[in-house]
């Protein structure tokens, strides 16, 4: 039993520092702030690329076909943008990936900002070209 508690103290340690689910407003509170009208893209496009990309999960990895992880908030990949010492990077971020799977989203938003300037616009986001692009994205912000 007392094994069950703390492994169930350690599992709510790590939840809590390692990474968190964003409630929709706060992440909508972010993309206005930081975001809005970057790369030729709005707050609403940004929140929508997040939505679909992470569901606001910033402890959020999955893997790719050719060896690569996505990670974090953004789901930004191991092969151009950050280092996991699983492959060859060109780790244009200059960052460990693991940063991007905390609560704390800084670092996340000057790698995306990158993405997003290298591309000009929200292109190497798949689910933003999906379920974003020339949609009504109103309901994203919506109550927030
Ligand atoms: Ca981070």
């Amino acid at each position: 039993m007392k094994v069950i508690l703390l492994l169930g103290l350690c599992l709510h340690l790590i939840y809590v520092s390692e990474g968190k689910i964003f409630r929709r407003c706060e992440i909508v509170k972010i993309a206005n702030e930081q975001l809005d009208g970057y790369a030729g893209a709005s707050a609403a496009d940004w929140t929508c690329l997040m939505e679909h990309e992470s569901d606001y999960n910033s402890a959020l990895i999955q893997d790719n076909q050719a060896q690569s992880r996505d990670y974090g908030i953004f789901q930004i990949n191991s092969k151009y943008w950050c280092d996991d010492g699983r492959i060859d990077t060109a780790n244009r971020c200059n960052i460990k990936c693991w940063k991007f799977l905390d609560n704390y989203l800084e670092d996340d938003i000057e790698c995306a900002k990158k993405i997003a300037t290298h591309a000009n616009g929200l292109s190497p986001w798949n689910s933003w070209v999906n379920q974003c692009e020339g949609h009504d994205l109103t309901n994203y912000m919506d109550g927030c």
